[in-house]
């Protein structure tokens, strides 16, 4: 057994110790049976692709590949867009040319009723395939997957927990021991065991070679917002430690750090197969511990990476000395939850700071001279125009670089559900939410201003951003001689994003370069 496993092994607690002696031998047995197994391939299905890929799904993949079954990954385009249905066209004929034994969804809530609609395809088309859902919005609601027509849920963290079902699935073993799945069983859901936390440093990287990366890492301006540089997406932690009363990590999940050397490690892995130049550190808390930021950052600048990232913090957790080493180390952008002017509204989401500390952490922040990206939530239950006014306030004062606002969601499992969804019924008049979509186009669910109103107070408060971020793209000579190329070649795609974004979705942001950005993601999503 070499060192570095050696040294590994001895970091662990005994806890981890025991899981991961359990996970490996479970991992080998299933490697041994390989060869005489019937049932070999699986798609994987993104249903709904977005600019960034779902590491969520690679590291799955990862585990099976690891185990030699053969997986392919299935990325379908947003169907509201209707040239993306020609697209997704495409992705269904490879999908049934693969001849899949298994087909597993990553489901996030925002398209769960996607995945609804395609089970029932599926189920049509290829009925002898077995079914398996996985992500966040099963974490939070594994019933309506198997009440979808899923045959099994993966809850929770599942590199391994998949490993064992498809082995299970292979050669008729009784399902009931594997930990961490569910599914239906005398007209219920039958949930096992959960499934315990794998040590980070344990976890194989995410298989990126399921998926074009370097279309991912060339995208760009889905990378770090304001930036055009070709950018890695990278775990440093999974989970976290607070409790916002919107937000699901927390519904099972454990706040884990990676040690910082196995994290760079990785790193310099993608830098030197994909030429990343920058990394989003997609972590819902990287900077929470200062000692450990300060590693990160020594580290970095002694291996000599010299790459810039993105990665978020909490304004009741920072230090002047912290936040210069992470500048110095290549940080370009600073995402933190501020979330509301009104310290009502932020006691009523849980989120544990107060205006104090997030005019305290700004003020470090501004004087190091740290970009941020000020996370604002507007449409709370409670929310007044007096708190909103706290807020335009509050935003003057700190000055961020950029205040991406959303809406007051309610997500599933989470306490914000229970509050809005009897709000919800009260304002629709009923429990029929078949419309629903768990996407910000309902923000009607928590609170009484009406949409197109709602996103005009967002426009405002957007406007109190320092600087805005389409405009700094600008100052890449690599993105004007892009979008130059891009215009002269594709006036049609162009002229399709004007038309669906002007006379189809009417939606609100009309600025000509948030159209542009629109044809661009089209045609760069089309990989
Ligand atoms: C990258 C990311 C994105 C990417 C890609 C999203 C995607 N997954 O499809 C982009 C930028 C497109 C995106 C967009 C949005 N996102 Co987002 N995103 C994330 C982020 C930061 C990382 C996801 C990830 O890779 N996690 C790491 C892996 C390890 O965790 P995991 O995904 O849960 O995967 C594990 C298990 O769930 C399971 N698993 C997952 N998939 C599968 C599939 C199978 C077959 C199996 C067996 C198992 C399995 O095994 C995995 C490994 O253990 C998460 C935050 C987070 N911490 O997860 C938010 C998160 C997923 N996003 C969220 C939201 C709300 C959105 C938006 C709606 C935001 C908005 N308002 O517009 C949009 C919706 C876009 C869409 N596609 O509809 C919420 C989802 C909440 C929910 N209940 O669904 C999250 C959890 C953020 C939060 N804290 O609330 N997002």
């Amino acid at each position: 057994m070499n060192n570095e496993i050696k040294q590994f092994k001895k970091s662990l607690s005994g806890h981890e110790q025991k899981i991961v002696e359990e996970s490996t031998s479970l991992v080998e047995a299933c490697k041994k049976h390989g060869p005489r197994r019937t049932k070999n391939n699986i798609a994987l299905i993104q249903p709904r692709k977005g600019g960034r890929p779902s590491l969520g799904l690679l590291y799955v993949g990862a585990y099976l590949q690891d185990n030699q079954y053969t997986v392919r990954v299935f990325e379908f385009l947003d169907e509201t867009y209707p040239p993306n249905v020609r697209y997704n066209r495409r992705i269904w004929k490879a999908l049934y040319d693969f001849k899949p034994d298994f087909i597993g969804f990553s489901v996030i809530s925002s398209t769960f009723t996607i995945v609804q609609r395609m089970i029932q395809v599926i189920r049509s088309k290829m009925p002898e395939v077995i079914i398996i859902c996985g992500g966040k919005h099963v974490v939070c609601k594994p019933d309506d997957l198997l009440r979808s027509g899923a045959d099994y849920c993966t809850v929770g963290e599942s590199e391994i927990t998949i490993v064992e079902l498809l082995d299970a699935l292979n050669f008729n073993v009784r399902i009931d021991t594997i930990k961490g799945i569910a599914y239906r069983n005398n007209g219920g859901m039958h949930m096992t065991d959960t499934r315990p936390f794998l040590p980070l440093d344990y976890i194989l990287r995410p298989a990126f070679d399921l998926v074009d990366y370097e279309r991912y890492v060339d995208f760009r301006f889905q990378g770090i917002p304001g930036h055009y540089l070709r950018t890695g997406f990278i775990f440093g932690s999974r989970g976290c430690p607070y409790q916002c009363t919107f937000c699901t990590t927390n519904i099972r999940g454990a706040y884990r750090e990676r040690s910082i050397d196995n994290l760079l490690d990785e790193m310099e892995w993608q830098i030197k197969e994909y030429k990343v130049e920058a990394f989003v550190i997609l972590d819902d808390i990287f900077y929470f511990r200062d000692e450990r930021a300060e590693e990160f950052c020594i580290k970095i600048v002694k291996r000599n990476l010299n790459i810039n990232f993105f990665c978020h913090a909490r304004v009741d957790r920072v230090s002047k000395k912290t936040v210069e080493l992470l500048k110095q180390a290549g940080l370009l952008l600073l995402a933190v939850g501020v979330e509301s002017g009104s310290q009502k509204i932020l006691n009523a989401i849980n989120k544990g700071t107060t205006i104090e500390q997030i005019e305290h952490a700004f003020s470090i922040y501004n004087d190091v001279g740290v970009e941020t990206f000020a996370f604002i939530i507007v449409g709370h239950p409670d929310e007044t125009e007096e708190d909103r006014n706290l807020t335009r306030e509050v935003l003057k004062r700190i000055k961020p670089t950029y205040v991406p606002v959303s809406y007051y969601m309610p997500m599933p499992g989470t306490p914000s559900e229970n509050f809005s969804l009897s709000h919800a019924a009260y304002l629709l008049g009923g429990d029929d939410f078949k419309g629903f979509t768990y996407t910000t186009d309902y923000p009607e669910m928590s609170t009484s201003i009406p949409l197109e109103e709602l996103k005009k107070i967002g426009d405002e408060l957007e406007s109190l951003s320092t600087k805005n971020r389409n405009a700094t793209l600008f100052t890449y000579p690599r993105f004007i001689y892009f979008i130059v190329l891009f215009v002269v070649c594709h006036p049609f795609i162009i002229l399709e994003a004007l038309y669906l974004r002007y006379g189809v979705h009417k939606t609100h942001q009309m600025s000509l370069l948030s159209v542009m950005k629109d044809a661009i993601q089209f045609y760069k999503q089309k990989f």
